[in-house]
C-alpha cells in the first residue's frame, strides 16, 4: 500500500508491503523514490511507522468508565449516551461550557470539520487545538509582517541554492531528518550555515558557526545582526522601500544598541555576532529558519518579527533560494492550522469575528450568521477555564493534553474537575485514562484525507488497509455525534472527500484558499496553496510581487528587547529547555508502542554539562528529581559536552512521573497564547527510592508480528 508517514511535517510518502506467513504478519518499508519533498528517503520514525497500527493495545470498542474501569459499549449507546450528557450540561452550564480540543495530525478534512462541529452541532465558542503550542507564535508573526502564515516561503528545492542558511532553534536532523540533505548539499555548494541553539546538536554539526545562545536571549542576536547589516551597509534600500513599511522606527533604534551588552545578555561573543551578520548580508541568496527554539517562548512571536526583519531588511524573501520559513512541526500542522480549529479562526484562514468572513462561512454552511459563536479562549486558557468551572465538559481528538500542556500537574487536576471527559484516540492515552468514555479512531493506514505539509504543499493520503472492527474514522465520530446532537442535516458526509468539496467552497478566498485542488488533481500533481481555480498552479513561491496586506507590503518590527525568561534563583539555579528525540514522537503514544522505536530509547534523560553535574554531585545515569515551583518529575542523567553550563535539556516524549511537563512554566505569549516551554527554573535534586519503576501504559510488549 502507498502511504504517508503520520509523523512530522515532511509528510514522507512510501509504499508499505504487508506479507501474512500463515497467521504472522510481516511488514516491509520502502520509501517512494518519486516523492518531491523527501526525495525517497524515510527517517526511523518512518520505517517504523505502521507498528503502533497494528499493536495490540489498539482500543476497538467504545469504552465507558463504569466505578473507575472502563467497560465496551456498543457505538449506539457510546453516541446517544455523549448527546444527552452533552445536552444536560449545555442546559445546566451553557453552551459553552463544552469545549473541543482538537490535534495537528487531522487531516484537513477532518480538521475543517471539527472547527464546523464545534460551532455548529455543540455551539461552543469554546475550540482550539494543540498547534497552539507548536506554531501559533510563527503564525501570529507570518500574519502580521506578510499579511499570510505559510510555513515556509519557498520549496526545499530552493535551499541547495542559497549561500547563507540561518537556522534558529530548529533541530532538522532529529526533528524532519529527511530534508537535512538538501542544507548538505547547499554546503557543499558554498553556504555558510549558521545554528542558533543553546545545545549542540546533530544539525548544529553541520553548521560553519554555532552560536549558543542562552535560552530566551535570541532576540538580542537578532538585534545585533541588524546593527551590523546596517552598519556595514548590507540593508537592500530599493527593496525596503518599495516593498516594506515601518523601518524608519526601527533603524532610529538601531544606533543605540551596544554589541557587547547584546552579545553579554545572549551569552555569545561580539564576534560570533559579527561573522553571522556578514555572511547573512554578503550573500545573494540566504534563507532563515525558525522553529520551536524560537519560538516556544513567552516572547516568541517577537522573537519570530526579529528573524523577519533580518530577511526583509536584507532583502532576502519573495525571489529564488531565498525567503523565510517557520519549520511546522505535526504531519499536519501546516493545514491543521488554516482550516478553524483555532478558537478565532473560521476555514480558508478567516477570522472568526470578522463579519464579512462570519456571512460567507454561515452561507456555505447554511446556519444564521447569528448562531455562530465568537471567538473562544487559547488551549491552555482553556484548562484555566476547567479549573474556574467555567467548562465543564470537553471533547479531544487526537492530542495528549495532559502531557502536552505546560504546568502539567495543574492542567490534570483541573481535568479531574471536568463533569464529562470524552476522548476520540487510537490509544489510551495519559489523557484518555483520564475520560469518561473513550471512542476509537482510526490510524492513518486506514483513513483518507489531504494533508498540506511544511512547504505548503498539499498531498493525498490514500487509506491502505481496512479499519479493525469496531473503529471509525474521526470524521465519521464526528458526523454521527453531531446526528446524535440533532444536527446530522449538516454533516451529511459519506467519504472524505466530500468533506474536501465543502472545504474547498468554504476555504475559497480566504487566505488559505484550496479553491483550485480536487482529489483528482492530487493523484496527477501535488498543489502548494494559495491556489484559487482550477487552472491555477498553485503557489510554490510568495510574495515574489507583493505581500498580502492591502497595501502589497511587508511589514517591519520594531526593536524588542527579549522579556527575561522565568530567573534563575538561588532555590532554581538551572535553566530547563525541553524539546524533541529523532526516535520519539511528542508525546510518545503513538512511538511508545513501536517496539523497534521504543527499543532504541526507553526512557527520557536530562542532559546536563558533565562541569555542572558535577558542581551537583549528579553523577552520569544516576536518576534523581528535577524540581520547579510547579512540581517534580523524575529522570535519568546523562552527561552532554555540548550543553551550555547554565541550561539543562529533556524531550516530553514520556508521560505521567517522567513527564517533563510537570515542572514546566505556564507562562503565556501575550500575543499568540504560545507556552513558553523552551525556559523554566529548575533543579535537581537526590532521588531517595533509586529504583525506576515504568508505568505500564504504552512500555512495550506490542507485536507487529503474529497478529491476525
Ligand atoms: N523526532 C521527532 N521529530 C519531530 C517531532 C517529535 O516529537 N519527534 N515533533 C514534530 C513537531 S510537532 C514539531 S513542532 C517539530 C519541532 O521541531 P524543533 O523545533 O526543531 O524541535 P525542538 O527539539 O522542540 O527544538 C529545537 C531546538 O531548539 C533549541 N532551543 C531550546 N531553547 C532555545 C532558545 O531559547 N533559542 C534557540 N535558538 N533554540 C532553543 C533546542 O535545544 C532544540 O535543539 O518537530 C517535528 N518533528
Ligand atoms: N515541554 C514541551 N511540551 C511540548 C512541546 C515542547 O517542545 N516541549 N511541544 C508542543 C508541541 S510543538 C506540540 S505539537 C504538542 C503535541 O502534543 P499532543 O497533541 O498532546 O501530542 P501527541 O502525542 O501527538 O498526541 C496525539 C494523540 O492523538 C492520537 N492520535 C494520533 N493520530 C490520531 C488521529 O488521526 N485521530 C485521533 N483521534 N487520534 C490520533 C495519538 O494516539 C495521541 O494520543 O506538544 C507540545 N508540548
Ligand atoms: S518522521 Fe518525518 S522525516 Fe521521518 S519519515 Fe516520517 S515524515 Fe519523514
Ligand atoms: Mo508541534
Amino acid at each position: 500500500m502507498r502511504t504517508q508517514c503520520p509523523y512530522c511535517s515532511v509528510q514522507c510518502s512510501m509504499d508499505l508491503i504487508e506479507e501474512k506467513i500463515i497467521t504472522r504478519k510481516r511488514f516491509k518499508t520502502k520509501p517512494n523514490k518519486q516523492d518531491p519533498t523527501s526525495e525517497g528517503r524515510l527517517c526511523i520514525k518512518g520505517v517504523n511507522a505502521h507498528q503502533h497500527v497494528v499493536s495490540n493495545e489498539r482500543v476497538t470498542h467504545p469504552l465507558l468508565k463504569i466505578d473507575g474501569e472502563f467497560v465496551k459499549i456498543p457505538w449506539e449507546l457510546a453516541l446517544e449516551y455523549i448527546a444527552e450528557q452533552l445536552k444536560a450540561i449545555q442546559t445546566e452550564d451553557g453552551l459553552d461550557a463544552v469545549s473541543v480540543y482538537g490535534g495537528g495530525s487531522l487531516t484537513n478534512e477532518e480538521a475543517y470539520l471539527l472547527g464546523k462541529f464545534a460551532r455548529v452541532a455543540v455551539k461552543t465558542k469554546h475550540i482550539d487545538y494543540n498547534g497552539r503550542f507548536c506554531m501559533s507564535a510563527a503564525a501570529a508573526a507570518a500574519n502580521k509582517a506578510f499579511g499570510i502564515d505559510r510555513g515556509l516561503t519557498n520549496s526545499l528545492h530552493e535551499i541547495p541554492d542559497a549561500k547563507c542558511i540561518i537556522l534558529a532553534g530548529t533541530n532538522i536532523a532529529d526533528c524532519q531528518p529527511t530534508i537535512l540533505p538538501y542544507f548538505r548539499k547547499a554546503k557543499k555548494n558554498g553556504a555558510f550555515i549558521i545554528v542558533i541553539d543553546p545545545r549542540e546538536t546533530a544539525t548544529s554539526r553541520i553548521a560553519d558557526l554555532h552560536l549558543q545562545v542562552k535560552p530566551g536571549m535570541d532576540a538580542h542576536i537578532t538585534n545585533g545582526m541588524l546593527k551590523v547589516l546596517f552598519e556595514g551597509g548590507y540593508f537592500d534600500k530599493t527593496f525596503i522601500h518599495d516593498r516594506t513599511t515601518g523601518f524608519d522606527a526601527l533603524s532610529n533604534d538601531l544606533q543605540s544598541l551596544q554589541l557587547s551588552e547584546l552579545a553579554d545578555l545572549a551569552g555569545v561573543s561580539v564576534d560570533q555576532i559579527e561573522l553571522a551578520a556578514r555572511k547573512y548580508g554578503e550573500a545573494e541568496t540566504g534563507f532563515i529558519f525558525t522553529a520551536r527554539g524560537v519560538e516556544q517562548h513567552a516572547n516568541g512571536y517577537e522573537n519570530v518579527r526579529q528573524f523577519i526583519n533580518l530577511a526583509l531588511a536584507t532583502g532576502k524573501i519573495g525571489r529564488y533560494a531565498s525567503g523565510y520559513g517557520a519549520i511546522t512541526g505535526q504531519g499536519n500542522g501546516q493545514g491543521g492550522r488554516e482550516h478553524g480549529q483555532k478558537a478565532d479562526q473560521l476555514p480558508g484562514y478567516r477570522s472568526i469575528e470578522n463579519q464579512e468572513h462570519r456571512n460567507y462561512i454561515a452561507d456555505i454552511w447554511g446556519v444564521p450568521e447569528e448562531d455562530l459563536p465568537r471567538k473562544g479562549v487559547s488551549a491552555y486558557e482553556m484548562m484555566e477555564a476547567i479549573d474556574r468551572e467555567e467548562i465543564t465538559s470537553m471533547i479531544v481528538m487526537a492530542s495528549n493534553p495532559v502531557v502536552s500542556n505546560p504546568n502539567s500537574i495543574f492542567v490534570e487536576k483541573a481535568l479531574e474537575k471536568l463533569r464529562f471527559l470524552v476522548v476520540i484516540d487510537m490509544f489510551v492515552s495519559e489523557t484518555a485514562e483520564m475520560a469518561d468514555i473513550i471512542l476509537p479512531a482510526s490510524s492513518y493506514l486506514e483513513d483518507e484525507g489531504t494533508m498540506t505539509n511544511l512547504e505548503g504543499r498539499v498531498t493525498l493520503r490514500r487509506a491502505g488497509r481496512v479499519k479493525p472492527n469496531g473503529v471509525k474514522h474521526d470524521w465519521e465520530i464526528l458526523c454521527e455525534l453531531a446526528a446524535a446532537l440533532g444536527k446530522g442535516e449538516y454533516f451529511p458526509f459519506t467519504s472524505s472527500e466530500e468533506i474536501f468539496e465543502e472545504l474547498r467552497l468554504a476555504s475559497k478566498g480566504g487566505l488559505a484558499d484550496y479553491a483550485g485542488i480536487t482529489y483528482s488533481r492530487l493523484e496527477e500533481e501535488e498543489v502548494f496553496w494559495p491556489c484559487p481555480d482550477m487552472s491555477h498552479p498553485g503557489t510554490p513561491r510568495l510574495f515574489e510581487t507583493t505581500f498580502y496586506h492591502d497595501d502589497g507590503k511587508a511589514k517591519f518590527y520594531p526593536l524588542q528587547k527579549p522579556r527575561n525568561p522565568e530567573e534563575t534563583s538561588q532555590e532554581y539555579p538551572l535553566m530547563l529547555t525541553t524539546g524533541r528525540w529523532m526516535e520519539h514522537y511528542l508525546t510518545g503514544v503513538q512511538t511508545r508502542r513501536s517496539p523497534d522505536l521504543l527499543k532504541r530509547s526507553k526512557e527520557p534523560l536530562l542532559e546536563i554539562h558533565p562541569d555542572t553535574a558535577a558542581k551537583y554531585g549528579i553523577e552520569d545515569g544516576s536518576i534523581f528529581q528535577l524540581k520547579s515551583s510547579r512540581g517534580t518529575m523524575v529522570i535519568r542523567c546523562k552527561y552532554a559536552n555540548g550543553i551550555r553550563r547554565d541550561t539543562v535539556f529533556a524531550p516530553f516524549h514520556w508521560g505521567n512521573s517522567q513527564s517533563i511537563n510537570r515542572v514546566t512554566s505556564p507562562a503565556l505569549d501575550p500575543v499568540c497564547k504560545m507556552p513558553e516551554f523552551k525556559v523554566s527554573s529548575v533543579n535537581v535534586a537526590p532521588l531517595i527510592e533509586k529504583k525506576l519503576v515504568h508505568h505500564g501504559q504504552g512500555q512495550g510488549g506490542l507485536q507487529d508480528e503474529g497478529m491476525d
